[in-house]
């Protein structure tokens, strides 16, 4: 049983196409509180997250929009984030994925003070590895594993809480890398698991070489689930879909296999935009997800040692 606590974060200004900010009242349209109670967990919902005003920092890039924004999301949902592992598994409703900026920052923070590493599991096409100075598209939600790296370049942004090392860090899923993220991430440890790697090798060992690590290192496993992670025929509502994502039973079998392991601390779920769902099948998708995450299946087995 865990104590699931989660936290609206209504970002929308990481990216350019405006309906994220209406995925935390999505997520609770869709029973994600009723699904958790009904596995046996504890919810406590503590609603939306406001971010104080912006502050007006500026960077040298043009492309970059809404920067005081986010660094205002980032520094709210820091303090949130790092508080609520104190007592439970928070779960971040998104918004969208530049509340990741805030979120890691605020569980590595808490790591830190554990005295326990991080580990991030990112499940999306995407690999947001851009910094302020490279993004092309401006679009901020393209940078949070950037700033969690320590990479240079976030100066407007509060230092990163003990960067998270290359090799601590595992893509699954993607699919859309720019140039710029591409050169930076050679120079990486990161485990970049992407759909070649998974269609050659399917999900279940590159999962477990990585839950392996995890567990012999007594980390803290943050998850961060972008809608797009999904194959677009699936989860239509996200605003950069990009073909050749994972099918409904890749992603279950993630979730499963994510829960058996035991390791979870905290999760993302980012990238919803309602407004472009067809009747709210991506949003009780993910809400699906969540249950598989949480404990649902469909046969009581005994938990292997994965
Ligand atoms: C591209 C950029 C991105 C998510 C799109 C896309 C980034 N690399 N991330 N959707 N989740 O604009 O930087
Ligand atoms: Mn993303
Ligand atoms: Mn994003
Ligand atoms: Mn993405």
């Amino acid at each position: 049983m865990t104590h699931c606590i989660l936290i609206g974060a209504p970002v929308d200004e990481g990216q350019r196409r405006p309906g994220c900010l209406m995925g935390p009242a999505a997520y609770r349209v869709a029973g994600l509180a009723s699904t958790l109670a009904e596995l046996g967990h504890t919810v406590e919902d503590r609603g939306d997250l406001r971010p104080a005003a912006g502050r007006g920092q500026t960077c040298a890039n043009p492309a970059v929009h809404h920067l005081p924004e986010i660094v205002a999301w980032t520094e709210a949902l820091r303090a949130a984030g790092c508080a609520a592992m104190e007592e439970g598994m928070p779960i971040f409703l998104g918004g969208d994925h530049a509340l990741a900026l805030g979120t890691l920052a605020g569980v590595a923070a808490h790591a830190r003070a554990a005295g326990r590493p991080q580990f991030v599991l990112w499940l999306d096409a995407h690999s947001d590895f851009h910094t302020i100075e490279t993004t092309g598209s401006g679009n901020l939600h393209g940078t949070p594993l950037a700033y969690a790296s320590g990479r240079p370049g976030f100066e407007p942004f509060p230092a990163f809480p003990a960067p998270i090392p290359g090799r601590n860090i595992c893509m699954f899923g993607i699919r859309s890398v720019d140039g710029p993220e591409l050169a930076a991430l050679r120079e990486t440890e990161i485990v970049v698991n992407d759909m070649r790697v998974l269609d050659e090798r399917g999900i279940i060992a590159p999962l477990r070489e990585f839950l392996d690590r995890v567990r012999a290192e007594s980390g803290m496993l943050h998850v961060s689930l972008d809608v797009d992670f999904l194959d677009p025929s699936i989860a239509p509502a996200v605003g950069t879909t990009v073909p050749g994502g994972a099918t409904f039973r890749e992603a279950h079998l993630v979730c499963e296999l994510l829960h058996e392991s035991g390791l979870m601390t905290s999760l993302d779920l980012v990238e919803l935009n309602p407004f472009l769902d067809e009747r709210g099948r991506t949003a009780k998708l993910m809400v699906d997800l969540v249950g598989s995450l949480m404990g649902r299946k469909v046969f009581d087995r005994p938990t292997r040692s994965f």
